[in-house]
């Protein structure tokens, strides 16, 4: 039996699974379609493991994985993780460095429940790319997405299998024109709440959508505006998910990027350990990305 002890939460309606302990760095890719597909979980998890920071500034490290990989930095799943440590006693309200494979993160937990993520510098890299009879922006906020405005599409909940069906072709057009790094894409609309700036609709590499309104992807998009000189520094921006929950927005100028700082709230929903039974043909975990191989039968 391999035990597993984990802390789940969502942040805006996306779910993050924390692993404390029972996996490493070096075995996660082992273990890491256990933690987040069927049966145990499903492929909209994203996994967050605690690792010691190499930085002995920070105050943890942690890498974030999902269905497909592994992922540079998860603006929700950050939220998750320091509402997490919260939860667990480790830290109080104030500031708390993490270090993640992209660069180090300022999370401060607000003394309202909110965390801000003070996030690695994000950048536009390519402005107006033509692809996939859509014309939209490549840039970085700690992950690459392609951001489309010009889709023609409504951004409802009603509407997903269309949306991730369309964003699943633009990702393959924006590749195939020279991005092949963006594994993202994220579609803007109007809000629903005329008290938001805008709403989005998130595919993210594993072919899911984001119910929140995406942390790195709000910073990419938080990069796109400063460059078209739309939104000023410490200007607040209101980013509605498919779902209308809500991330705040701003930034900080920096040299050749931007420094975003996002705000969310998220909610712990389970603590539990996963079991993993060495005579269950599935423990390596089923779903749509996974073969079950004669070394997964044992
Ligand atoms: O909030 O940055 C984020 C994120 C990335 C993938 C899913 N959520």
């Amino acid at each position: 039996m391999k035990r597993i002890p984990i802390i789940d939460s969502h942040t805006g309606g996306e779910p993050t699974r924390v692993v404390l302990g029972g996996v490493t760095a070096d075995d996660l890719e082992t273990y890491r379609r256990a933690i987040i597909c069927e049966p145990r979980g499903y492929e909209v998890i994203v996994g967050a493991l605690l690792v010691e920071p190499k930085d002995v500034s920070c105050a943890a490290g942690v890498i974030f994985f999902n269905n497909v990989g592994l992922l540079g930095m998860c603006g929700h799943g950050m939220i998750g993780l320091i509402a997490t440590l919260k939860h667990l006693g480790r830290i109080s309200a104030g500031e708390h460095r993490v270090e993640t494979p992209v660069g180090i993160v300022t999370a401060t937990l607000n003394d309202d429940g909110r965390v801000s993520i003070r996030n690695v510098p994000s950048f536009r890299k390519a402005k107006g790319i033509k692809a996939g009879g859509v014309t939209g922006d490549v840039a970085w906020g700690g992950n690459w997405f392609f951001l489309v405005s010009d889709h023609g599409l409504h951004l409802t909940l009603k509407n997903v299998p269309q949306l991730t069906q369309a964003s699943l072709a633009m990702r393959e057009a924006v590749r195939a024109a020279g991005y092949p790094e963006v594994d993202h894409v994220e579609l803007f609309g109007p809000p629903q709440d005329v008290a938001n700036h805008s709403r989005n609709f998130v595919l993210c590499p594993g072919g899911e959508y984001d119910r929140s309104p995406c942390g790195t992807g709000t910073s990419a998009k938080l990069a796109c505006l400063a460059a078209d000189g739309k939104l000023a520094p410490g200007e607040v921006w209101r980013q509605e998910s498919i779902l209308g929950s809500v991330f705040e927005g701003s930034y900080e100028a920096g040299e050749n990027a931007i420094i975003p700082t996002i705000t969310g709230l998220a909610f712990i929903t389970a603590e539990t350990t996963l079991i993993l039974d060495s005579a269950d043909p599935f423990r390596f975990g089923i779903g749509t990305t996974t073969e079950i191989t004669e070394e997964h039968r044992g």
